[in-house]
């Protein structure tokens, strides 16, 4: 049986993926490129610095850009990305989630975070959820982002799980890779066009009960 469980957060606790992707696009737009929604499937889960790197390498701008200026951008993003969220609460948890948290208490499985966003904490405090985590990475202590496996295998470390105990749930590709790198069972929010055909994988994170869990990981 499993014995943990490592959340992801945009996409998967909440809604931010979109708010990412609208401060992306608005700043790509300043910088004269054109983002879209399936260029933003490569940014998800992906650090705020690799993802404007990546951005800067579709639009062919990345050697135009100096060091002071790329930090300079991603601080910009931040800045507009922060201001969207500041009214989050209780109410932008996605549907199913809490009841998840509550049943994996029930049943003394660990939880923990192990999202690529440096404003995760703030996120969970604002949702009221921090108190549900036994353990919250700072995704700055890891060497790798994802796709590779460093925050996963820091996650269940932090739980003292074994890493093949636990079930990773994520709706990136980066991040569905890095679980599966990680060796912990992955559990895909999202399409199979996006995130492949080999996973169990859910529509809607109503879908994510415990039941739905233990027969994922007892198949
Ligand atoms: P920040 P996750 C990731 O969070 C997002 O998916 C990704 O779009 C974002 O660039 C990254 O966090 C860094 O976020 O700029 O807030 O530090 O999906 O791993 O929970
Ligand atoms: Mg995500």
């Amino acid at each position: 049986m499993f014995k943990g469980v490592l959340f992801d957060l945009d996409g998967v606790i909440t809604d931010t993926a979109d708010y990412h992707y609208k401060a992306w696009k608005s700043l790509a737009e300043e910088l004269d490129i054109e983002i879209d929604r399936e260029f933003n499937e490569q940014l998800k889960g992906v650090s705020r610095e690799d993802s404007l790197d990546l951005i800067l390498k579709h639009g062919k701008k990345r050697n135009t850009v100096d060091d002071d200026e790329f930090r300079k951008l991603a601080e910009k993003k931040n800045d507009v990305y922060i201001k969207m969220i500041q009214s989050f609460s209780e109410e932008d948890i996605f549907p199913g989630i809490l009841s998840l948290l509550k049943e994996l208490k029930q049943h003394h499985i660990k939880i923990a975070l192990a999202s690529a966003s440096k404003n995760g904490p703030l996120l969970l405090e604002k949702m009221n959820l921090t108190h549900y985590f036994d353990a919250i990475v700072d995704p700055s202590s890891v060497a790798l982002g994802k796709p590779a496996p460093d925050i996963f295998i820091a996650a269940a470390d932090a739980i003292d799980c074994p890493i093949s105990s636990c079930i990773g749930i994520e709706d990136s590709q980066a991040g569905i890779t890095a679980i599966k790198k990680s060796s912990a069972l992955p559990i895909g929010v999202g399409r199979s066009n996006d995130l492949g055909t080999d996973i169990s994988l859910v529509s809607n994170t109503n879908d994510l009960t415990y039941d739905f869990l233990t027969s994922t990981w007892e198949n």
